[in-house]
């Protein structure tokens, strides 16, 4: 199929001689398309509009931190009964507000938005190629995600509120419908929602492994794959491994909820009065929960690790420092990810024992990780560095992720672990390394690619404030949070006044809050930036970046098809920037060795003499 497909659009390419798509209609090229490009910007603008959703509410939640007891009348309107006649905010409320901000955050925003739109939009133009393997299963992936983010969203109106059992679902909260308002309804959407999540990842995931094994231009070998490449290669993987682990947590969840087994459940008392559930284990959903919830936040920050190597060399004018060592890394970090889970359940009653081993696993991780912080710094050291919006990102993801990583090691500790687990520690630590850092890759992915995107520049004035706004601001939300959460301060509480050991917290508290407040706000510049340029934005050179990749040598709006004639081969690695000897200082993936004698390394001029060139 996929065979005879590439095979008609070569035909229909060679015709082509302008850059738009000529036949087709509205609905197909725009709506059900089966160009990745298009399902790339798909993602991208639904992840955008889920991370305004997921920041509102989470600027809700942080009132109530930094002001207990607010006033939120002004609210009503929104939010209807979950505003108490008192005009505070619903205790319950607040539960399902943090769940759906991080479900939302990690699944549909650095999950579909981040690894969603750019392995869609380039794969297939940074390895040199027509399409996706399977348009068609492209599409579904988008159209899957798509019904579970209508799911999700409809999940946030209805009367009993959405899933309130935190992002983690863990049972018995999570299990009993009678548990808390969002134990009910709510709680059933959120699993179905999730369902179709996961059928969307795992269709995307299968098609950009399938792509990028088979359908690379000639002379695009793996060790001459961009690093994005490796990255989102990677990452498909290992949803392809992990998510379904989540599907059978979920489907053993909906069992206990609905048709009385219990898995999950035993020895509940609720009113005095015992259920009949016996013999399960709600360990045993965490055990399933974090087999895939561990691997997902490397599935989140790959992506992004792999967008920073690509902007960071290019902005640098330098080969990316250790480019097979950064592949290394990203593998071991893969294959490392599937063996720590259970440092997320160091309080679980496990044996110390087997916490031990999980602490060393853990710790291991961070070798890796720090390979690649090391690699970044390398790159940047003397590089000729250009301070694009993109590589302002690109600097402050490496940044934070450090400032989180760090404290990773801290919680990796199984002995510190059980004082800091579930305080604002956890909190800051994965906001910086996660949350912050993986925004910040796509970002920076954004800012680097929308000339591709929409053949115009976003505008970089606007970029740079931006840019300093954010950075200041995650810094000064996720900071202090650091200090109340040594101190004891516990995550999903919706009231902390009530004990006076904790009642220091209320200035640092409304410091993050007030912090969140500016830096949610500056995101709109974003938005705005973001759909203005899209008609006014300045019109984008063919290569905006002067970069090495193969994605700049299509047409200003590549259309179906990506390159009108014949897919240019490739002869070199992407990183040839300021090669001793060459007259520029970038020497794109497309020239042959045998045409840059003067720089050509000794091992190139042998490569040189076999070359076949067309
Ligand atoms: C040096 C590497 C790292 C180490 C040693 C580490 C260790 C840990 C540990 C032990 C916890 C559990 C804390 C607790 O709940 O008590 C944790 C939580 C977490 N970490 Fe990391 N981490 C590292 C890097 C990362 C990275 C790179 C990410 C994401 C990209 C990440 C995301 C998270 C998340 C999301 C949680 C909290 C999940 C939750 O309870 O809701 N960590 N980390
Ligand atoms: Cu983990």
């Amino acid at each position: 199929m996929a065979v005879t497909e590439v095979q008609i659009d070569e035909q229909h390419a060679g015709h082509d001689d302008h850059d738009h798509e000529h036949h087709g209609n509205f609905v197909t090229n725009y709506i059900f398309s089966q160009d990745h490009k298009v399902i790339g910007k798909q993602f991208l603008i639904t992840g955008i509009f889920w991370a305004i959703i997921g920041g509102g509410l989470s600027i809700i939640f942080r009132l109530q931190l930094g002001f207990p007891g607010i006033e939120l009348e002004w609210l009503r309107p929104l939010l209807g009964n979950w505003i108490t006649e008192t005009g505070q905010l619903d205790t319950e409320f607040y539960l399902a507000l943090v769940t759906m901000h991080g479900t939302i955050m990690v699944f549909f925003v650095l999950t579909a938005g981040l690894s969603g739109t750019f392995s869609n939009f380039l794969i297939p133009l940074q390895i040199g190629a027509r399409d996706m393997a399977s348009g068609f299963m492209n599409m579904l992936s988008y159209w899957f995600f798509f019904l579970s983010s209508v799911i999700m969203f409809i999940s946030l109106f209805i009367e009993t509120g959405p899933a309130g059992g935190g992002w983690t679902i863990y049972p018995p909260l999570s299990a009993l419908p009678q548990a808390i308002a969002g134990s009910g309804l709510g709680m059933t959407l959120w699993l179905v929602s999730m369902v179709f999540f996961i059928a969307s990842t795992l269709l995307g995931g299968i098609n950009y492994i399938t792509t990028i094994i088979n359908l690379r231009t000639e002379g695009m070998s793996f060790t001459r794959l961009p690093l994005t490449i490796w990255a989102f290669f990677l990452t498909a993987i290992l949803g392809l491994l992990s998510f379904p682990v989540l599907v059978a947590a979920a489907l053993l969840l909906v069992f206990d909820r609905s048709f009385g087994t219990s898995f999950y459940l035993s020895d509940i008392y609720i009113g005095g009065e015992a259920l009949p559930n016996t013999g399960g284990s709600p360990v045993l959903f965490q055990h399933l929960f974090w087999f895939l919830g561990h691997p997902e936040v490397y599935i989140i920050i790959l992506p992004a690790l792999g967008i920073t190597s690509e902007i960071i060399s290019t902005n640098s004018r330098k080969p990316i420092f250790g480019y097979k060592a950064m592949i290394g890394s990203m593998m071991g970090i893969g294959v490392l990810s599937f063996v720590v889970w259970a440092h997320h359940m160091f309080v679980t009653g496990m044996s110390p024992f087997l916490g031990s081993i999980f602490m060393i696993l853990t710790l291991v991780i961070a070798v890796p990780s720090a390979i690649k912080a090391f690699n970044y710094i390398t790159t940047l050291w003397k590089g000729n560095i250009r301070f694009t919006t993109a590589m302002m990102f690109s600097i402050g993801l490496v940044s934070l992720f450090i400032s989180g990583g760090v404290t990773g090691i801290f919680l990796g500790n199984s002995a510190l672990d059980i004082f800091l687990h579930d305080t604002y520690f956890v909190v800051a630590h994965f906001h910086l390394v996660m949350g912050s850092s993986a925004f910040f890759g796509m970002v920076a992915g954004i800012y680097h690619w929308y000339p591709k995107m929409f053949g115009r520049m976003l505008d970089e004035k606007l970029g740079y404030v931006h840019f300093w706004l954010t950075f200041v601001g995650v810094y000064m939300v996720f900071f202090p949070m650091h200090y109340i959460g040594i101190a004891g301060f516990p995550r999903r509480y919706y009231s902390f006044t009530n004990f006076d050991a904790f009642s220091s917290f209320g200035d640092l508290n409304m410091f993050v809050t007030v912090a969140a407040i500016i830096t949610f706000g500056a995101q709109f510049i974003f938005v705005f930036n973001f759909f203005y340029s899209m008609w006014r934005g300045k019109k984008a050179p063919l290569n905006p970046w002067e970069s090495n990749t193969l994605e700049w040598t299509t047409p200003r709006e590549p259309g179906h098809g990506n390159w009108p004639g014949k897919i240019p081969s490739v002869y070199r690695w992407p990183y040839d920037y300021s090669k001793p000897g060459a007259e520029g200082d970038f020497i794109p993936q497309t020239v042959p060795l045998s045409q840059t004698p003067e720089s050509n390394l000794p091992h190139e001029a042998e490569e040189a003499k076999e070359e076949k060139v067309d």
